[in-house]
């Protein structure tokens, strides 16, 4: 009778969460009853009359700090959790590849699990060091990895991370294949990711200038499945002048040799990956007096082997690692180049138009990193949503704290369909089976997608660790680096505003007929999406806002460019969300699609799809505007006092 009156007690006060205070008063009774009536979390119970604990006569015993202990969010198949993921691979692949890609991302979840979140972990908890010289005053440079990071490359071989997308085993659907396993992969690479995107860049424009001579070696190395073999490359344009403005950043020099070969002076300010097997990297050419051409017309495209056979360093100096914010897994070098051998691959001149191939690809593996992480953060926060008992009930009851959730669910999903998009262009681009249409939609695709997903990674895992609460805030939980990961990602390769400016270079390159392509894919879209009624909202909030986007271009091509310039930002923001709406409502009108497939595409579509016209009503890209930005900005400025 006495017993089940005190459990009585304790389930009363459980009811209002665990207050530790009171486990001590019940002590006495057996500690099996305490551990059952405990709703949530872990109870590890100390058996009572274990040694120390309750022999008052000793001076010494370990400190009673309660038993509650949160249980952690658990990470399950990635795979086999992600609806979308399967729907999406479910609607496009051929039922010939289906079976056997679901098979192999199933597999290489369960590896995640078992193997390659640890390997992860350990890349940032080890992170790497420089060692300058070796105990006998030797200068060695040694960039000194943990053992994880070196595992992980063997991995990233055996998986064919980067293989699969020149294997083409899948024809046009082998990127769709390693895009979904790179997706998997990012968030629990421990930044291996980086070098990954660099290598298959790196191949993308070896295969581009063609496999031969002496380039052969490299792209069999990049593209080996081989462990032994594996290379991954490095991508060296930035220099202490400038990361973004390359054509006037860049003081490398490269000195023609006798047999046709150079030598690099110069010095490299953000490398990535500098432990990797080669690099590609961008110089001016010296002529017989020693002058070099200026700005992006003087700088062509080399290929550089990082050490000789016996491992030396190829006349490159690290100076130091640099300190960074995330990817601190990543080795990252400020390089002094002092007579680097090597090889001229692009004709003169033409550097950056020949490592634009690179960058469509590293801004391609930033989209994949950005989305990878935003699925992370919502798996792990709604699996811990159904073990964190807040307030009487699990936060997966909270209301509120669902409709969080959701809002970065809905971002999460218009960010992945656009991934997959991208993903699906480039495997028709590669396999010569893209439309003319396709490939300005690729062109115009990637800086959108890079700048808009870099922005959305950084807002929707913040929002992510505080579903943790504290947690979320302690590096020991694992949590807190794949935000400072996720804030590289709206910085390297192409800056937000240098991707604006690039989608205008778009434009202008191919005289408007990426946004010709652009308004014809997606009213070809709405076409085939109007057979679901239910999307009408979503679809009427696509079209009116395709409609202004319409007006506002022709109007702003008049306006000249520093207009264009000025509404740089919120327009590729308006092609963004227009599209990614657009995605939305084509997935849920397929006829696979589940309810939570159309309210993603409702939800989406509520926002202001097109918030550059929303703007332009303010008058914030005219001239007077800009000039009050800036008075703005330098109010009370000593840098520029009287000068404005
Ligand atoms: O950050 C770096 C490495 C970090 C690690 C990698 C991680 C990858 C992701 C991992 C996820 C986990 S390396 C540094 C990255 N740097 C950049 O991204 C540079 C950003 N700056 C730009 O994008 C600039 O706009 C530049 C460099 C492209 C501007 O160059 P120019 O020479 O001043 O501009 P031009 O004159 O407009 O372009 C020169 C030629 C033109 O071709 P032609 O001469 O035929 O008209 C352009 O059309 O290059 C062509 N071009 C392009 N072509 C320029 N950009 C592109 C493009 N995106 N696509 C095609």
């Amino acid at each position: 009778m006495v017993q089940s009156l005190l459990i009585a007690v304790r389930m009363a006060k459980l009811s209002r969460g665990p207050c530790v205070g009171g486990w001590e008063r019940v002590r006495g009774l057996s500690s099996r009853h305490s551990a059952l009536c405990a709703p949530q979390g872990t109870v590890e119970m100390r058996e009572t009359g274990a040694a120390g604990a309750e022999d008052p006569s000793s001076p010494f015993s370990r400190s009673l700090i309660g038993t509650f202990f949160q249980d952690q969010p658990l990470l399950g198949n990635q795979l086999l959790e992600d609806a979308l993921l399967q729907g999406y691979l479910r609607r496009h692949l051929p039922p010939e590849v289906l079976g056997e890609v679901c098979s192999d991302l199933e597999r290489f979840s369960e590896r995640l699990c078992s193997e390659i979140q640890a390997l992860g972990r350990q890349c940032e908890e080890t992170p790497p060091r420089l060692q300058h010289y070796d105990p006998w005053g030797r200068r060695v440079d040694r960039i000194i990895t943990c053992p994880a990071w070196g595992r992980m490359k063997e991995i990233s071989a055996e998986e064919g991370l980067v293989a699969a997308g020149y294997e083409r085993t899948y024809g046009q659907w082998s990127r769709v294949y390693q895009v979904s396993k790179l997706y998997l992969y990012c968030p629990s690479a421990g930044l291996f990711s980086c070098p990954l995107a660099m290598t298959d860049g790196a191949a993308k424009i070896i295969e581009s200038i063609g496999v031969s001579g002496l380039l052969e070696k490299p792209f069999r190395q990049l593209t080996s499945r081989d462990p032994k073999r594996f290379w991954t490359s490095g991508q060296w344009m930035t220099e202490r002048k400038g990361g973004s403005d390359v054509a006037s950043g860049t003081e490398t020099v490269a000195k023609p040799q006798p047999d046709g070969t150079y030598r690099l002076y110069g010095f490299k300010w953000f490398t990535s990956a500098t432990d990797s097997d080669m690099t590609l990297t961008l110089a001016r050419v010296a002529d017989k007096h020693g002058q070099t051409l200026q700005g992006s017309k003087g700088l062509s495209l080399f290929y550089v082997e990082v050490r000789d056979e016996q491992g030396n360093l190829n006349n490159i100096e690290v100076q130091r690692l640099k300190d960074k914010l995330g990817t601190r897994q990543v080795p990252t070098a400020e390089l002094l180049l002092d007579g680097v051998r090597a090889q001229r691959i692009s004709e003169e001149g033409r550097g950056v138009a020949s490592i634009a191939n690179m960058l469509t690809i590293t801004r391609i593996h930033n989209v994949i990193s950005a989305v990878g992480c935003m699925r992370r953060i919502i798996n792990l926060g709604r699996e811990y949503a159904t073990k964190r008992f807040v307030f009487g009930k699990f936060l997966k009851e909270h209301p509120l704290h669902m409709q969080t959730m959701a809002r970065m669910e809905v971002e999460t999903r218009a960010a992945f369909l656009l991934l997959m998009e991208l993903s699906r262009l480039l495997g028709r681009e590669e396999t010569g089976c893209a439309s003319e249409l396709e490939l300005h939609m690729l062109r115009l695709l990637t800086p959108v997608a890079k700048l808009y997903t870099g922005k959305q990674a950084v807002a929707v895992i913040s929002e992510g660790l505080e579903c943790f609460g504290g947690q979320g805030y302690m590096e020991d939980t694992g949590l807190p680096v794949l935000l400072r990961d996720a804030q590289v990602l709206s910085i390297w390769e192409g800056t937000t505003n240098i991707l604006s400016l690039d989608v205008l270079r778009s434009l202008a390159k191919s005289r408007g007929r990426v946004l010709e392509a652009f308004f014809t894919d997606i009213k070809r879209k709405l076409e085939a999406a109007s057979v679901r009624p239910a999307l009408t909202p979503a679809m009427k909030a696509v079209e009116s806002s395709l409609h202004s986007l319409g007006q506002f271009a022709q109007v702003s091509s008049e306006r000249g460019p520093d207009f264009m310039q000025l509404s740089a930002r919120d327009f590729a923001y308006s092609l963004a969300r227009i599209y990614m709406g657009t995605l939305l409502v084509d997935h849920a009108a397929w006829e696979g699609a589940s309810q939570s497939d159309l309210c993603a595409a409702l939800r989406w579509c509520e926002q202001d799809l097109c918030p550059v016209v929303t703007k332009e009503k303010t008058g914030c890209y005219s001239r007077d505007s800009s000039a009050m930005d800036t008075a703005l900005v330098y109010e009370g400025s000593p840098a520029v006092r009287g000068r404005l």
